[in-house]
């Protein structure tokens, strides 16, 4: 079965991690974001490409959910003795290796995509990890800041300032300009079934479905398409979704995310048993919906929710 999955970071990689537990066979492509990247010290990182990467090939820092495991953070303290910052993001001794092996690589011309295909012969992740594009996309979120209207950078907003601000708008700068990696469409054009894993819908799913062809290539892929909500009990499980979610005029409920990803997009929506009364309105919307656990405690309940979400591609097929 050829599986394509869109995802962020921590909540797209736990459930990639599910899956392959449920289905071990299954030829997996994953369509990470790249909204998220940052440029420091001259670096390019990719939180959300790494955070896959790490949890499926066994470097993961698994109470954080992003980093290296065993991580140590030398460099960044030598780098804030001589002045030089940011400091509020924290890059680790071992992370900045990858960093490094990165941008090395694409001085050298290569594309990101041949970059994070190198990157995974170390971590051999089991799934092919494809950025969405190659091309240069950063989410901005426009806040209010000492009364005054500015456009950040979503790391700032969120590592920063964790979201304690609203955001009034989310911006992937760069995304309209750019184009589907090589091998994404293909990709979305061969699967049997395309999920959307608990990710932000906004900032991660979001970005991905702003690079021009991919929301087009799976509303036309005619396949299932199934996503599972991040939203459990009318808040995110984690993280900041709630507050970009606000941005974009989505209230923070699995029903009201199901019907921002629309029925021309989705065909399955899976909810957690908390919010199981949303079922009837997602389902008035012609997206078919179940209320199941969706608490990914350990890689057994998410495997749990990934064959959910594989049973209900099969009923709507
Ligand atoms: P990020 O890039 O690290 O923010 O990760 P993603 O975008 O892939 O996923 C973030 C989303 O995962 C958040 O909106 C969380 O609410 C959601 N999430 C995290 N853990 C769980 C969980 O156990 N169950 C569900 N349903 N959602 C989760
Ligand atoms: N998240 C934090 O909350 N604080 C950090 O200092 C931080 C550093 C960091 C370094 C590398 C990396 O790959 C991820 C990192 N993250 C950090 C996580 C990441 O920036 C965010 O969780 C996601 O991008 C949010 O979607
Ligand atoms: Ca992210």
């Amino acid at each position: 079965m050829r599986i394509v999955v869109l995802a962020g970071g921590i909540g797209g990689a736990r459930f990639l991690r599910g899956l392959k537990r449920a289905v071990p066979d299954a030829d997996v492509t994953v369509i990470g974001n790249t909204g998220d990247d940052i440029h420091l010290f001259g670096l390019k990182v990719c939180p959300d490409l790494d955070t896959v990467m790490y949890t499926l090939g066994g470097g993961i820092n698994e109470e954080q959910g992003w980093g290296r495991t065993d991580e140590t953070f030398h460099l960044k303290e030598e780098l804030a003795a001589y002045g030089v910052g940011p400091e509020w993001f924290g890059l680790g001794d071992r992370d900045f290796a990858t960093h490094i092996v990165r941008t090395q690589m694409l001085s050298a011309g290569y594309p990101l995509s041949a970059v994070t295909e190198a990157l995974c012969d170390r971590w051999k992740p089991g799934v092919r990890l494809i950025p969405m594009t190659d091309d240069r996309v950063e989410t901005h979120v426009a806040v209010k800041l000492d009364g005054e209207r500015k456009a950040i950078h979503f790391q700032e907003y969120w590592v920063r300032l964790r979201a304690s601000v609203p955001a009034e708008a989310v911006v992937p700068v760069g995304a309209e300009q750019s184009k589907p990696a090589p091998g994404v469409l293909e990709a979305i054009a061969g699967a049997d079934v395309i999920l959307f894993p608990p990710s932000n819908p906004v900032v991660s799913i979001g970005t991905i479905l702003a690079v021009p062809g991919i929301r087009e290539a799976i509303a036309e892929a005619g396949v299932p398409v199934v996503g599972l909500s991040p939203i459990v009990g009318d808040a995110p499980v984690r993280g900041m979704a709630d507050k970009v979610l606000a941005a974009v005029g989505v209230e923070s409920t699995a029903a009201a995310v199901a019907e921002h990803y629309g029925s021309g997009l989705l065909d399955g929506w899976l909810v957690d048993t908390v919010d199981a009364g949303a079922v009837e309105r997602v389902e008035a919307d012609g997206i078919r919906c179940r209320a199941v656990p969706l608490m990914m405690t350990d890689v057994d309940a998410t495997a749990r929710m990934a064959r959910e979400a594989l049973a209900l591609a099969e009923e709507v097929r």
